[in-house]
């Protein structure tokens, strides 16, 4: 149960912890490449440290001490069997890039995850995967978990993706790594493009041509050094609460500043926020900053099209700031949201109006009314990590107590989520 107190004020310098996405690419690159791969700013938060379990269970030594990972990578052939069946946890990630790599693999693996990943659409991959020769079984042909892979020789495919997911695009990418001829991903939109700038750093050739990327087949990794940036994800919580708190202002040090990632720096700026990207620079071909941020009085505003795949993380959060901006927010094109650890559109209605808010959700999003008083309330998270962060910042700006339960789903993606609020936030009534 996490409690939290209306804020006075939110103040100081602060670092959020390593990039989720990218610190899951790290170690899976680091398995599938030759020689050692040195990480450090790992997120060790739950979805992460199941990525390495499941790549310990298949034979890959890792040693791991808090932000700090060495991978001692065998290649893409050096994978062995696992004895038993992989568990990802809650991690989507995991299981949609490992089903990829899998299914190139010379052996059997079973592969599943908690109670939300059993209910989240794994056909999405599959089936491009199958098209491509992959042997994959699950529930309801292959739509959940369990999913059972038997891996193949595969060959290339030129997939028209119909939704803009970086799981679906890097999932088929790397089993285009080891397929004959070349694989092809494109989308209505871009999406995060992690898998692509990393397997770069891992001396692996991708082509990405607008909102298309391919790689040829029979392509090798690379061991290397990572350093992981800050969480724009995580970030995102943190640049809400002080639009939220009158009087706040927050830096935020070496955030991963990726253009696929920052749609809610845009929105914030859209809204008419104030945020300085200081210090740009670039980190293993991704480029992070210091956010310094400023409370500023926002106005609502319509967030829709290629801008949600850019921030489709961030809507729960955006939504509960959206409630003390002037005017109304519109989102639209965001239906992805019901495919999440929750179905988001559904978990912020139901959790953001316990506070008195007044949002409607739609068939692709949600209305959000600003200018809306909040009361402190008892929140659920449902498990989900991103709707237990979003509410308990929608509590800084209430009156009284918030209480949040099941907040130990804040650990998948943010360890330390409660004890950084707590140091930087002053409770109004001391
Ligand atoms: O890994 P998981 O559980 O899917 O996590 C989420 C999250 O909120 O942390 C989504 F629920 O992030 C996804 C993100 O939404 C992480 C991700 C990635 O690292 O490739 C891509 C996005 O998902 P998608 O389906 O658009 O590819």
């Amino acid at each position: 149960m996490l409690r939290v107190q209306k804020a006075d004020k939110i103040e100081g310098t602060v670092r959020v912890p390593g990039d989720k996405s990218i610190s899951h690419r790290a170690v899976m690159f680091g398995a599938l490449a030759e020689g050692t791969t040195q990480i450090s700013g790992f997120l060790a938060g739950a979805d992460c440290l199941s990525t390495i379990d499941c790549f310990r269970r298949m034979g890959i030594d890792i040693v791991q001490s808090g932000d700090q990972v060495t991978v001692h990578g065998k290649g893409w052939w050096g994978l062995e069997e696992p004895e038993r069946k992989l568990d990802v946890g809650n991690s989507g990630t995991t299981i949609r890039l490992l089903t990829g790599i899998l299914s190139t693999q010379p052996f059997h693996t079973v592969i599943e995850g908690d109670e939300s990943i059993a209910k989240r659409p794994m056909r999405r991959v599959v089936g491009p995967l199958r098209e491509m020769g992959a042997k994959i079984d699950g529930r309801k042909n292959g739509e959940f978990t369990p999913l059972s892979i038997r891996g193949q020789e595969l060959t290339g495919i030129h997939y028209q993706s119909p939704v803009a997911s970086a799981q679906i695009k890097s999932a088929i990418l790397l089993a285009g790594l080891q397929a004959k001829g070349t694989t092809t991903v494109e989308e209505p939109h871009t999406s995060r493009d992690h898998t692509e700038r990393m397997l770069r750093a891992f001396g692996v050739e991708v082509k990405t041509e607008g909102t298309r990327v391919s790689v040829s087949g029979g392509q090798t990794l690379k061991g290397r050094a990572i350093t992981v940036p800050g969480d724009i994800s995580s970030a995102a919580f943190l640049i809400a609460a002080v639009m939220m708190v009158p009087g706040s202002s927050l830096v935020i040090e070496q955030v991963g500043i990726n253009p696929t990632r920052t749609g809610i720096i845009d929105v914030v700026k859209a809204m008419g926020g104030r945020i300085e990207i200081v210090g740009e620079r670039v980190l293993n071909e991704e480029p992070v900053a210091d956010l310094h941020v400023y409370h500023s009085q926002l106005s609502g505003t319509v967030i829709e099209g290629d801008l949600i795949p850019r921030l489709i993380d961030e809507i729960p959060v955006i939504a509960v700031m959206a409630t003390q901006a002037s005017g109304q927010t519109i989102i639209r094109d965001a239906a992805e949201l019901k495919v999440k650890e929750t179905d988001r559109i559904a978990t912020v209605v139901s959790q953001l109006t316990k506070f008195g808010a007044k949002v409607t959700p739609t068939e692709d999003g949600m209305v959000i009314e600003g200018n809306t008083k909040l009361t402190g309330a008892a929140i659920d998270s449902m498990g989900d990590h991103r709707i237990g962060m979003a509410m308990a910042i929608a509590g800084l700006a209430a009156e009284g107590e918030t209480t949040v339960a099941n907040a130990e789903a804040i650990n998948v993606s943010f360890p330390g989520f409660a004890e950084l609020l707590a140091s930087i936030s002053k409770p109004a009534h001391s």
